[in-house]
């Protein structure tokens, strides 16, 4: 979980891209980084095999300092999608401040999708991490291809625990892709004020958070909607 430091007055936070292998993870990052000014990311770091697949994990930081010079670092990870890895899957999830459910959305993957997702919410019950309380989002990804599911209704097999919003993309054309990241931040900053008093503290208000953020990317063709709590 995201810690402070007091005497450095940074704040790292983790949020990890989860789902099945070829779901589009790889190029969620890859689109927010090109969408990214370069003043605020740092090194996308991919390890992707040459049958396309993700060996290990892939690894983009963002940086800011707030106005009251607080430092905050966020670190976007993506885990294996491949049966073999099981482990490697579990082990990135670990203090993991929010999730990123990569789906499919297909309804030929509907299966797969679901067993991946109930094998994320053991692996974080496993790592100490209650599902109830963690920022998570879905996206329904490769809305470009038929017969898709885009709709949370239709995503009822997976919000039996807990109702994540469930965000439409085509993540390779970079649609839906900043939507994401924004709603999966706007849930971390209310669970990160929460814990760690942000606002009340350190005076990072949750506008400042995400404009932060925000106001490096690039947003042509993106609607941000505030999500509610
Ligand atoms: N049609 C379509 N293909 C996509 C989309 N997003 C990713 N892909 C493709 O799906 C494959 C796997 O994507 P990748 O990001 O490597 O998946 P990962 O295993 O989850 O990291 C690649 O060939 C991508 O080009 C999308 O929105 N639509
Ligand atoms: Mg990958």
């Amino acid at each position: 979980m995201a810690q402070l430091n007091p005497d450095s007055r940074e704040l790292t936070i983790k949020v990890v891209y989860y789902g099945p292998g070829l779901s589009g993870k790889t190029t969620n990052l890859q689109a927010l980084f090109h969408k990214m000014d370069p003043k605020v990311r740092g090194r996308l770091m991919t390890l992707d095999t040459k049958d396309d697949r993700t060996l290990f994990f892939d690894m983009m930081p963002v940086f800011f300092r707030s106005a009251a010079g607080v430092k905050v670092k966020l670190k976007l990870y993506t885990v294996p999608g491949q049966v073999m890895h099981e482990s490697t899957r579990r082990i990135v999830l670990q203090g993991s401040d929010g999730v990123a459910f990569i789906a499919d959305a297909r309804r030929s993957e509907r299966q797969v999708t679901s067993t991946y997702w109930h094998d994320m919410i053991r692996n974080l019950q496993a790592n100490g991490l209650d599902p109830r309380g963690l920022p998570i989002v879905i996206q329904a990804n490769k809305c470009d291809l038929p017969d898709v599911r885009t709709a949370a209704a239709e995503f009822a097999d997976l919000r039996d625990l807990v109702q994540p919003p469930v965000i439409p993309a085509v993540a390779i054309r970079g649609e839906g892709v900043v939507e994401t990241l924004h709603a999966l931040l706007a849930a971390l900053y209310r669970s990160l004020d929460a814990r760690l008093g942000l606002a009340r503290t350190l005076r990072v208000g949750e506008d400042e958070f995400l404009g932060r953020v925000f106001a490096q990317v690039d947003l042509a063709g993106t609607r941000l909607t505030r999500v509610s709590p």
